[in-house]
């Protein structure tokens, strides 16, 4: 989908962001603030590690204006509905940095799960004079209408979190977010060493229509296919994302396959959710059936400090300060990768007590 009609010559060198600079190609910069691989800080909280590797994206490949931040409009556009923790940290860490950097007015919608509400806000914030906007995309697509009128105004868009399928440094400047094939690939490592190598299990997936669930479920069955011949996976439904429905579909799961050993849920909510439904199956969450997720949930990290859940891949929702460093570096002439890729760590058994505060 191209919606800049002017041809644009990319620059094809590569950048890393390292720090608040653009370096070579692949090296593995450092971002501060959040949490996520990479070493503790003295407050307890890890920085997140950010990477970038390939074509990158100026303002003037782009065709934008340069604007000062701390004299602009910046729009946030948040995708679900905030009673998961994971979107409550993800706009928080949005909402600090706007203040920290001293964004002159910072907009932020919420679409409550509804892809036609995303493209509505993300029209409005534009209408009301946003200069710049970052946005948390529901789908993989479906956001075209809200991307061409950001297109149509020059309007520079970040994308965070999920991946749309359109065209970087043309429909949208850059996306920043995590390695979800790599994800489901740690979740079943983790499942692996916690079962022995051998389990029946249930996969709790996502919702559908984005490139999280699709690339969680790859990850994690194709690390399962290679690596374990005794671990089966025996049903797999969708549970939303959403605890209440993660548990309703595992009661589901649990009468119709009575000797699942464990679940692998793509997100903490569902796993939350499951660990309710073992309790009331009469079996004991992290021994009779484990459980396996992926967010890094502060719920999720003291079950398994309790002995109730089993291991947790973060899924680091922290994107304030990455986000707008790259606008910063953006609007400052600095080319910034178009596929820039944080570092996630993950919590266990044996982590999790001395790690519990990096979770959100
Ligand atoms: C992942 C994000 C997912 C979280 C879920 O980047 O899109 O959406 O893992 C959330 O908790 O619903």
């Amino acid at each position: 989908m191209n919606l800049h009609a002017t041809p644009i010559l990319k620059s094809l060198a590569c950048a890393a962001v390292l720090g608040f600079a653009l370096t070579g190609c692949t090296n593995t910069g450092t971002t501060t603030g959040g949490s996520g691989g990479g070493s503790e800080t003295p407050e307890g909280t890890q920085q997140s590690v950010a990477s970038s590797e390939g074509p990158t994206c100026s303002i003037e490949d782009y065709g934008a204006e340069k604007i000062d931040l701390k004299d602009a409009v910046v729009g946030f556009s948040q995708s679900e509905k905030e009673d998961n923790p994971f979107r409550i940290a993800e706009t928080q860490s949005i909402k600090d940095e706007a203040e920290k950097l001293g964004v002159k007015k910072l907009i932020t919608t919420n679409a409550q799960s509804t892809l036609s509400k995303q493209i509505s806000d993300i029209q409005d914030m534009i209408s009301q004079g946003a200069q710049a906007l970052i946005v948390a995309p529901l789908n993989s697509d479906g956001l075209e209408p809200a991307l061409q009128a950001a297109r149509d105004k020059n309007i520079p868009v970040i994308t965070i979190d999920r991946k749309v399928n359109a065209t970087p440094c043309e429909d949208y400047v850059t996306f920043l977010g995590s390695n979800f094939v790599e994800q489901g690939k740690r979740a079943a490592d983790q499942l692996i060493e916690g079962t022995g190598g051998k389990a029946k299990v249930a996969i709790l997936l996502g919702s559908s229509g984005n490139a999280v669930t699709t690339d969680r479920t790859k990850g994690f069955k194709d690390q399962v296919a290679a690596e374990a011949p005794d671990v089966e996976i025996v049903a797999e439904q969708t549970g939303d994302f959403a605890r209440d429905k993660g548990q309703s579909v595992t009661e589901q799961l649990l009468q119709a396959n009575p000797d699942i050993t464990a679940i692998y849920a793509e997100n903490d909510e569902m796993g939350l959710g499951a660990q309710a439904a073992i309790v009331a199956a009469g079996k004991t969450p992290g021994e009779d059936i484990q459980i396996y997720s992926i967010d890094g949930t502060r719920n999720a990290v003291e079950q398994i400090t309790a002995g109730s859940y089993n291991g947790v891949i973060e899924s680091n929702p922290r994107f304030g300060p990455l986000a707008f460093q790259t606008l910063v570096d953006f609007m400052d002439g600095k080319p910034v990768g178009q596929n820039i890729i944080i570092a996630d760590s993950e919590y266990d058994p044996s982590n999790a007590a001395e790690r519990v505060n990096s979770a959100y």
